[in-house]
């Protein structure tokens, strides 16, 4: 599992060089920005189980026949785990974002996932679809997109109260850790 800094030394060392001032800019700018980037990690974090829960209703929802006999989240062993499967992903994505780097999600979670699903049946263009609604909540929670959709009494809506400031770098790198998982079960 490699961070922002091994990443630089195993590439440096993979063409003998030394550290260069690009790699040390690139590495100043991932300190620099270390607040922003824990805050949108918390923002995932702290949001996980809603995250989770509505993405798999989501997907549900949409295709009706997951939950009925033959579906692949009947019976409720199956739901159940299907919902641990998005919260184990949406971790080992919280965790490439903490690193800067989407080594530990691809050792650690994507390395056989599809053949695995493909070997149990789980349908792999849902669980994508379950993956791309999770994307969509997550960035909006790091954006502070997040809205109250038609509800304008949704006592349990939150915003995470960050300073206010440019995080689109970060969401478009949060945002390419889901598009991993998904290019991965495609
Ligand atoms: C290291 C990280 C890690 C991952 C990623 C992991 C995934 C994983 N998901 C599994 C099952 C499963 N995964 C699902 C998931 C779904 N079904 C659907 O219809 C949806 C599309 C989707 C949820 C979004 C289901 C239903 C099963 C059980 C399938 C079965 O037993 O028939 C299994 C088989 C063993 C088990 O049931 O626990 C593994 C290994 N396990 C791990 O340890």
């Amino acid at each position: 599992m490699l961070d922002a800094f091994s990443r630089a030394v195993i590439s440096a060392d993979a063409k003998t060089a030394a550290i260069g001032g690009g790699e040390i800019a690139a590495l100043k700018g991932f300190i620099a920005e270390g607040n922003k980037r824990l805050d949108a990690v918390n923002a995932i974090t702290s949001n996980a189980s809603c995250i989770v829960s509505d993405a798999v209703t989501g997907m549900i929802c949409e295709n009706t026949g997951l939950i009925q006999a033959g579906g692949n989240c009947y019976p409720n062993r199956r739901m159940a785990a299907c919902l641990r499967d998005g919260e184990i992903v949406l971790r080992y994505i919280s965790y490439a974002l903490l690193a800067g780097d989407a080594s530990v999600l691809d050792d650690r979670c994507l390395n056989g996932l599809k053949e695995t699903y493909v070997a149990l049946g789980v349908p792999l263009q849902s669980a994508a679809r379950a993956v791309s609604i999770m994307k969509a909540s997550s960035t909006a929670h790091i954006n502070e997109t997040n809205t109250t959709g038609t509800n304008p009494v949704e006592t349990r809506f939150r915003k995470m109260e960050t300073v206010q400031g440019d995080c689109s770098a970060l969401v478009a790198e949060a945002a390419s850790y889901f598009d991993r998982v998904i290019s991965a079960l495609s």
